[in-house]
């Protein structure tokens, strides 16, 4: 009697006791408990919504906010912030990675929302998973306005015919803009050529830190109300259309005891658990199966149902196997496939390769071919935008994704998990079109304040960067271009360093376009470590005026490890090992005076970015070291000579 139990009780506490819900509860529980077949749920009542915005613009924080509104937790569950963003690093990065569904009840309305990562690295996932939704949620920054990834989301969702309501959030920003920040909206509403029922657009201002929405940016409420009951009245419910089940996979769910878990939303006829079904694939060849579990999204969780779910709900169903996005779960005799939803393409590519340095072994669990072979194509299981190809040697793979967060989330995971591996220089991948070779260019936007925008311009053009727009607005000035991919990679820390660390850049895909021509690589040689053994302070005070180091005093180095970054533009080998030479003689305190600058340390991503063509990244769980691909100088001569 648990079911029955979890229906009386929060209708006793009072929390729910509404007559719609009162209706919605009491149909669930006891459909479930005695595994009827009840449409209990009219579409009236349901609302299929995704939240997109830029990244950063406060997606995750907004769902948390919806989830308190409708009292998911106990008032004193302390539940902390972002909960959606819930694994570790999602965590430290402030970031969404996976898009996430949970759903919430308001005024006897279900209202499943779909929470999807912002950054652009990402972006085919938020153009699937608007396939399980009738309308958007745009969130733009009162003080940024539109970015780039704004735009792209909100193309997708505008061509694939979705109702948007604008959420003009942070307006609790000093000096924000948030008419302004309407009016851009809705010109590029107009610029994406949004039909008319799109253009008529609700917004809705509000601060989703401090927890409000409201119809009036000057109008503070308390709550977010104000939003939900937009949704409720402009986001249409879903509509039924006559026919056999049809359930296009637009999502996975992935659990390490069960495997893959097929997530989307039914648009035809309706699904139960043990019922026979088909898998009709993309290439249209159907796998006959059956769906051994049905799952709805409840709160921030999924709850299993005995009962016969209708369309319009979104779902995940535990059986097909071999599934891929896009695939059809249709009727068992007559079974019919929706149009493929195509999954993007990778636009990057690294070598991983086993790790081979004199320190190998010392700090990983994992670190043999065959560990890091079954690792990378587990990943693709799960991982839809990666592939992994292997190579002509076993102890080499070509993994392909989406750009360097996406590779560099893999590359932590993995080191995490306790592997240890080598990677090669990330390259982007190009397409021969129309007999032509062609790169990825990409749309980037600089926001820097004004003294800053002569050096922003000159860096990027040096990377083959056309300036297609300038904009002034109040001290800043907004800069846009279009890039060859190849030449953000590195570019944003040279950006920071000019700007004083003050410019906010965003970038996108764009096209493809012919070649550019080859770009200058980095200006600075590395300094590398002639022996293996300790590096010792003396020396490296001795050596600073050579660049900066990577390494600090007492730190393991070894022979052909890049230590630091030469002022000059060749690299230079060079022994940090060397201790002083004992005289009888003790000078007077030389010694102690030893001054070493702090050593620049690089995060994973900075790394992969900054090596050459003849460098590796080593990543195991504790370091990441730069070194030659070739350690011993002599053969790196013989090499540079050949080529
Ligand atoms: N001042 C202010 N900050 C906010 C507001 N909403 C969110 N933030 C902050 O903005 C940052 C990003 O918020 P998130 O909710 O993670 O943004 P997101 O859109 O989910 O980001 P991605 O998933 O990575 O695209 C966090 O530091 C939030 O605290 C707001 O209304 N006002
Ligand atoms: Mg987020």
């Amino acid at each position: 009697m648990n079911e029955a139990a979890s229906f009386f009780l929060p209708c006793l506490t009072g929390r729910v006791f509404s007559l719609n819900v009162f209706r919605v509860e009491f149909c669930r529980t006891f459909a479930n408990y005695f595994n009827k077949p009840i449409q209990f749920i009219n579409m009236q009542e349901i609302r299929n919504i995704a939240i997109i915005a830029h990244v950063d613009h406060g997606k995750t924080t907004l769902v948390d906010r919806i989830l308190h509104q409708v009292h998911m937790f106990r008032d004193n569950q302390d539940v902390g912030d972002l909960i959606l963003d819930s694994n570790d690093l999602e965590r430290e990065r402030g970031i969404t990675i996976l898009s996430k569904n949970v759903s919430v009840r308001y005024k006897g309305i279900k209202i499943n929302i779909i929470d999807t990562p912002g950054h652009s690295d990402f972006g085919g996932e938020v153009e699937r998973v608007l396939n399980m939704a009738d309308g958007v949620l745009i969130l733009v920054d009162a003080f940024e306005g539109p970015m780039p990834q704004t735009r792209f989301v909100l193309q997708k969702a505008l061509e694939l015919g979705k109702k948007p309501i604008v959420v003009i959030n942070k307006v609790d920003k000093p000096n924000c803009s948030p008419d302004e920040v309407h009016e851009a909206m809705f010109d590029l509403m107009f610029s994406l050529d949004a039909s008319e029922d799109q253009l008529n657009f609700p917004t809705v201002y509000g601060s989703s830190k401090q927890g409000w929405m409201s119809g009036d940016w000057r109008n503070e409420t308390t709550d977010v109300s104000y939003l939900l009951d937009q949704i409720i009245e402009h986001i249409p419910a879903p509509q039924q259309l006559p026919g056999t089940l049809q359930m296009q996979i637009s999502s996975l769910d992935y659990s390490s005891y069960v495997g893959r878990i097929a997530v989307g939303r039914i648009t035809r006829g309706s699904v139960k658990a043990g019922m026979p079904i088909c898998l009709v694939k993309n290439d249209r060849t159907v796998i006959k199966s059956v769906v051994k579990e049905l799952y709805l999204f409840e709160g921030l969780s999924k709850e299993k149902v005995k009962y016969e779910v209708f369309a319009g709900e979104i779902c995940a169903i535990l059986g097909p196997e071999n599934f891929d996005i896009g695939d059809t779960i249709a009727d068992f005799e007559n079974p019919e496939g929706m149009s493929p939803i195509s999954v993007d393409e990778p636009t990057m590519s690294m070598l991983f390769t086993i790790n081979n340095s004199p320190f190998a072994g010392k700090e990983g669990t994992f670190v043999t071919s065959r560990h890091i072979r079954e690792r990378l194509f587990k990943e693709t299981e799960k991982n839809l935008a990666l592939k992994v190809e292997e190579m002509d040697s076993p102890d080499r793979f070509q993994v392909f994704g989406r750009g360097i967060l996406h590779l560099a989330i893999l590359v932590e995971t993995m080191r995490r998990e306790g592997y240890e591996f080598q990677l090669g220089q990330p390259q982007i991948l190009t397409k021969e079109i129309d007999g032509q070779k062609c790169e990825p260019v990409e749309l980037l936007k600089v926001q820097v304040p004004e003294a800053f925008a002569g050096k922003v311009i000159e860096l990027v053009s040096r990377r083959k960067g056309d300036m297609t727009h300038m904009e002034h607005k109040r001290e800043r000035v907004i800069l846009e271009f279009d890039i060859p991919a190849r030449g953000l990679i590195g570019l944003r820390n040279p950006v920071l360093t000019a700007t004083e660390g003050e410019a906010v850049m965003a970038h996108r895909f764009k096209a493809y376009q012919p070649w550019k021509g080859d770009l200058p690589g980095r200006n600075n040689g590395s300094l590398i470590s002639m022996y293996t053994g300790l590096a010792i302070t003396y020396a490296i005070d001795k050596l600073q005026d050579r660049g900066k180091f990577f390494i600090e005093p007492f730190e393991d180095v070894y022979n052909g490890q890049v230590i630091g970054e030469s002022t000059r533009s060749d690299d230079i080998v060079i022994n940090v090992n060397k201790t002083k030479k004992l005289s009888n003689v003790r000078a007077s305190g030389s010694d102690d005076k030893a001054v070493i600058y702090p050593a620049t340390k690089f995060s994973l991503e900075e790394a992969m970015e900054y090596i050459k063509g003849d460098e590796y990244v080593e990543v195991t769980p504790k370091s990441i070291r730069l070194r030659k691909i070739l350690l011993d100088e002599i053969d790196r001569k013989r090499s540079s000579k050949q080529l």
